[in-house]
């Protein structure tokens, strides 16, 4: 018998500026409910938000899903990898267009480290893109470091342009 691992809550964050933005979120999220070791336990609505890094290309769209996974982090980041590359992500200029982007924002409760793999996601505290939709997900989420969802976004500001788009579901 293989050994146990614990499952854990991880919040996956999804984006997509080029070709059917939409058509590409609900790929991603069709192909993880079909892995066997993942199960989707909610899903945000669409985002539309303007590019925060490189200005100079298309507006994203962004959601933000939960999942449960025995997952490793590592295999998860195989795996989230491996969904990005099925769905024709190329790497050309940095920050640039990409048809689909999966960061793994948060796992449990944990702050790892290592070379290629930081979490919670280094940037997420100051993209609203990521944390409008993390907050419809769950509005009292705290961060490891203690931080109420609330008190990030308060800090924040309202700098960055991030439009919920009503009437449209992932799932
Ligand atoms: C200075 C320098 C300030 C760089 C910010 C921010 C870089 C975000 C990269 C930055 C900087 C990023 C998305 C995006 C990107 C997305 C929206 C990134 C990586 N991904 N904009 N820009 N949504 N709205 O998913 O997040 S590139
Ligand atoms: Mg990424
Ligand atoms: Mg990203």
């Amino acid at each position: 018998m293989a050994e146990k691992r614990e499952i854990k809550r991880v919040y996956l964050g999804l984006g997509s500026n080029l070709g059917d933005r939409v058509e590409n979120l609900r790929s991603c999220i069709r192909i993880l409910t079909s892995c066997k070791s993942v199960r989707l336990s909610e899903v945000s609505g669409v985002y539309q938000t303007d590019p925060v890094g490189y200005k100079r290309q298309p507006q994203f769209l962004n959601a933000v899903v939960r999942i449960e996974t025995a997952l490793t982090p590592k295999d998860l980041l195989s795996l989230v990898q491996k969904i990005e590359k099925t769905l024709g992500r190329k790497r050309t200029i940095r920050w640039g267009p990409r048809t689909i982007d999966v960061d793994i924002l948060l796992y449990g409760g944990e702050e790892i480290d290592e070379p290629g793999l930081m979490i919670p996601h280094p940037r997420i505290y100051d993209r609203r893109f990521v944390l409008l939709p993390l907050k419809e997900i769950d509005p009292d989420l705290t961060f490891p470091d203690g931080r109420h969802i609330d008190e990030v976004l308060d800090a924040l500001g309202k700098q960055q342009f991030v439009e919920r788009l009503d009437g449209l579901s992932l799932v």
